[in-house]
């Protein structure tokens, strides 16, 4: 059965299917598109333009928490989901809260810094792509620009303060949970450890391949990574992806 994962290039919940797709060791093939570009394609593919995408032979599963779903079931072993049925209801919960507010916000946050970045945006989205899709990305960014501030939620300063003060009690909360047992819920690794972290890592910059940023990252970036770098749920994403992100 052919495998083709429709991404992002470092997008955090891209990452979510990627790392999904990894634990499981499934073998498949990922399509990248450069954001704005991948509207037509993903739509007529998904009927919606948001990535990630997974087709399998002739199935398309649109959204991270989707195709974790029918990976568990197509592949329950390594399990992403706990056997218990009160903690995988509880693992379950947490990953639609993450997927609904806390992914949207740290991506705020992150963007909001980004769009001031033109040059270094369109590298890490395009770094892939061919040398003259790179040139022609970069060239075309002033006119997306708006469209892009506005597709993060960026024009709106009420929402980046509220984005702002999510994220930040998004982190105390996950040091709480995780203080025990080092996992979200539970003592072992699950969707909830696997979401949070996928979600989260845009402000840890995780030394994994999929999604270790391009360097040198602008002063920009780099001062707002600075106020949470200290913080340990930033460590523990980091330690989450070395430890269960093959
Ligand atoms: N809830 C969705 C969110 C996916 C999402 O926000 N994808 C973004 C990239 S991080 C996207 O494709 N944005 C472009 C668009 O919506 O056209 C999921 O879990 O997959």
């Amino acid at each position: 059965m052919n495998i083709l994962l429709h991404q992002f290039e470092f997008s955090h919940f891209n990452d979510k299917a990627r790392w999904a797709l990894n634990f499981k060791n499934v073998e498949h093939e990922r399509r990248s598109y450069l954001p704005g570009p991948h509207m037509p394609a993903i739509k007529k593919l998904a009927g919606s333009s948001q990535t990630p995408v997974l087709q399998i032979g002739d199935e398309i599963v649109a959204g991270s928490a989707g195709i974790i779903d029918r990976l568990e079931t197509a592949y329950p072993d390594p399990a992403l989901y706990p056997a218990d049925p009160e903690l995988r209801a509880e693992a379950l919960e947490l990953q639609a809260e993450f997927d609904k507010h806390v992914g949207p916000a740290t991506r705020t946050v992150l963007f909001n810094e980004l769009v001031n970045e033109g040059s270094y945006l369109c590298a890490m989205f395009a770094r892939k792509a061919s040398r003259p899709r790179q040139i022609l990305y970069r060239a075309t960014f002033p006119l997306a620009r708006g469209l892009i501030a506005k597709g993060n939620g960026t024009t709106d300063p009420e929402n980046v303060q509220r984005c702002t003060a999510l994220v930040d009690s998004t982190l105390d909360s996950v040091y709480q949970r995780v203080a025990n047992t080092g996992y979200m819920v539970g003592d072992c690794f699950s969707v909830a450890d696997l979401t949070a972290a996928a979600l989260l890592a845009p402000l840890a910059n995780p030394q994994h391949p999929d999604m270790a940023r391009p360097q040198p990252v602008p002063e920009s970036v780099a001062k707002l990574l600075a106020n949470y770098q200290n913080h340990p749920t930033i460590a523990w994403v980091g330690e989450m992806y070395e430890r269960h992100r093959s």
